[in-house]
């Protein structure tokens, strides 16, 4: 039974290759060239000029991922960051240009057929390019918006949606990086994340029959909500679609820098943004700082409480796996 876990997700995001996206120009100069090797400039060429429009351009669409199927996570970051209505609509304009390419070749070549000689024939012929030069150059935008959509889908980081995401909260220098050096099994990764110039850290953790991804997010999940945009805000909670578990992290040292009442006050927003999401709180820098509080008491520094978190996140994993059997079951 435990190998219905390895049944490939709904949709794996690094499986996407999308291909540069050609400018029209270079579409045109690509296709021409190679018609241009056809002995005879008849229906030939205008046949081989068609079908290459139309065979590039339908790999460019089907190279993008079926929107319908993304994974919520991605499909929200896909909106912000490079939107997914602007996507549907050049996607559709491509679909739009390789019909009438194809048109225009079936009346192209019909024509042609029935012209007495060869000087009628390069007449027809250079209708033709003309009227496919035409079409291509009316999706020029189009083309150039997916190139750019290309390269920043490509800059989402991949997460394996299979294991148990662990995303680690709380205001800046508490210890989050440390904490998710301390429990990853080799050295963390770093990524990029749309709207955050720092870099998030990824840590894998062998747990379970899937593993553990642990995230320290700088610049997302550790300052206020009401100091965002509306578009930070939603890059925020698109992490509501990732995270299997949060772990807010205090330093009641406050050698961060911060107070107890505003780590509180962030936490307790936090946990209301993020409610159904569960939530564990812990205190960092207890080498420091030990105070009489039901939240576990950790140092990142003197590894003290580390073996219990792993402890409990054995446990957390055993949990959410069985819980994804059932769900694949049904
Ligand atoms: N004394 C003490 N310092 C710690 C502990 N954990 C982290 N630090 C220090 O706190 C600073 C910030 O840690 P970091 O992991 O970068 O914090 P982040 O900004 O939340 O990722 C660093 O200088 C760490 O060495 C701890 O348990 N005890
Ligand atoms: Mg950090």
């Amino acid at each position: 039974m435990l190998n219905q876990l390895d049944q490939t997700p709904l949709f794996d995001w690094r499986s996407i290759q999308i291909p540069t996206i050609l400018t029209a120009d270079e579409i045109l100069d690509k296709v021409f060239k190679k018609a241009a090797r056809k002995t005879e400039p008849g229906p030939t060429r205008i046949q081989s000029a068609s079908d290459n429009i139309n065979v590039t351009l339908k790999k460019f669409e089907l190279s993008f991922p079926s929107l319908n199927n993304l994974h919520p996570f991605y499909r929200e970051l896909a909106d912000l960051t490079v939107g997914i209505d602007k996507m549907k609509k050049s996607l559709g304009a491509l679909k739009w240009c390789r019909h009438s390419v194809l048109r225009v070749s079936r009346e192209s070549i019909e024509k042609i057929r029935n012209v007495p000689g060869s000087k009628e024939q390069i007449e027809v012929l250079r209708g033709s390019y003309g009227r496919m030069s035409s079409l291509v150059h009316q999706i020029s935008k189009d083309l150039v918006f997916l190139d750019s959509a290309r390269r920043t889908l490509k800059a989402i980081p991949s997460v394996d949606l299979n294991k148990t995401i662990v995303v680690i909260a709380g205001f800046p220098n508490v210890g989050k990086s440390q904490l998710v050096k301390i429990l990853s099994t080799g050295k963390p990764a770093v990524a990029s994340y749309p709207f955050t110039t720092k870099k998030i850290l990824l840590g894998h953790m062998e747990l379970g029959r899937l593993g553990m991804i642990l995230i320290d997010t700088p610049g997302l999940l550790d300052r206020p909500l009401e100091k965002r945009n509306p578009i930070e805000k939603q890059a925020i909670y698109a992490m509501e679609h990732l995270a299997n578990l949060i772990i807010f992290l205090l330093d009641p040292s406050e050698e961060c820098g911060f107070t107890m009442e505003q780590q509180e006050s962030l936490m307790a927003e936090l946990q209301q943004g993020f409610s159904r999401i569960p939530q564990w709180i812990m205190e960092n820098k207890s080498d420091i700082l030990e105070r009489d509080s039901p939240n576990l008491s950790i140092s990142c520094t003197e590894h003290k409480g580390i073996d219990t978190i792993k402890e409990r996140l054995v446990e957390f994993v055993a949990v959410r796996e069985k819980e994804v059997i059932r769900s694949r079951l049904f």
